[in-house]
């Protein structure tokens, strides 16, 4: 068993859930505090030690770390990329302030290790949309974006003035079925698995042929604890990395599904999140990943179908 004790902020959102499942096995349940501004998620309750916290409290953060002797945190509280446009202050508010005194306090606390996801929402649509490299043009177009970039920039400034240790990853839209996802543009990708089920029928807020980089979350937390578990000296980049499984377009998505469901349908109703897409990549290369820490994604579109749909039943 390892020695971190390790804190969870956001515990309650679409990754925090599963990385505190797969964070408590590896580390031991009581060495894996839960926490998030709500009430513990149904799937959270009884599975190990939880708090109700704000990741905007510096006080309260700071309280909690000294209290349960915290040495290693994940920050995973965030509004996301369609949330983000509808109120854009209160987005940058939430994804800087809670970084940055976090940032503090692990200069101050001498935590070993940060972790804080960034995202495929730092490109923009002046960066090159296919294979997007991991050092290119970065534009962002969207709150979510720039906070994400700005971010990056402010853990890669404590990396080297203070030697804070802070990982991440620019994750691209992720797929989940324990726990939902909330105000992002990739969200369509679940949705439609959940409509496909239920209805056997979805209408797609993107239209038919957006490509998008997405992941299963399976891989996601695999990658996270992977990269969180990297040696150091390994890891020669301090912005996050780019993190790459599958691309695919809705129409692409449906036709997966029409194997399994051979009578669903869908259809296409673009709102002001098609402009965001349109923004973003179509596909990323992530051979820095893989060449640093040895990354490998394991999900392709058609594997995770079949998991969807079958978690999901
Ligand atoms: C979103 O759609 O906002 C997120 C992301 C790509 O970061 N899933």
């Amino acid at each position: 068993m390892k020695k971190d004790k390790i804190l969870i902020i956001g515990a309650g959102g679409q990754i925090g859930v599963e990385l505190a499942f797969s964070l408590r096995k590896i580390y031991g349940a009581d060495n894996v505090i839960a926490s998030d501004i709500r009430p513990a998620h149904p799937l959270l309750k009884d599975s190990g030690p939880y708090a109700i916290l704000n990741a905007m409290d510096a006080n309260a953060v700071l309280e909690l770390v000294k209290k349960e002797g915290v040495t290693q945190i994940y920050l995973l509280a965030a509004v996301l990329s369609a949330t983000g446009e509808k109120d854009p202050m209160r987005a940058w508010d939430i994804n800087m302030k809670s970084l940055l005194q976090l940032l503090d306090i692990g200069v101050q606390e001498k935590l070993s290790k940060i972790y804080w996801p960034s995202s495929i929402a730092v490109f923009g649509p002046t960066t090159p949309r296919t294979h997007t490299p991991q050092q290119t043009v970065i534009e962002p177009r969207t709150v979510y974006g720039i906070s994400k970039y700005a971010g990056e920039l402010w853990c890669q400034y404590y990396n080297q003035r203070w030697g804070l240790d802070v990982r991440s990853i620019r994750y691209p839209g992720l797929i989940s079925w324990k726990s939902a996802p909330g105000g992002g543009t990739t969200d369509y990708a679940i949705d439609i698995y959940i409509e496909a089920l239920k209805n056997k029928k979805y209408t797609c807020f993107l239209a038919e042929n957006t490509y998008l980089p997405m992941m299963y979350m399976d891989d996601a937390i695999r990658g996270t604890i992977e990269l969180m578990e990297a040696p150091a000296e390994q890891l020669k980049t301090h912005m996050a990395y780019n993190l790459s499984a599958m691309s695919f377009s809705p129409k692409e998505i449906a036709e997966s599904i029409r194997q399994h469901i051979p009578d669903f349908t869908i259809d296409y109703a673009p709102d002001f999140r098609q402009a965001i897409a349109e923004g973003w990549p179509q596909s990323i290369d992530d051979s820095t990943a893989r060449e640093h820490w040895n990354w490998k994604h394991e999900f392709d579109l058609d594997k995770m179908t079949v998991a969807m749909l079958e978690n999901l039943k």
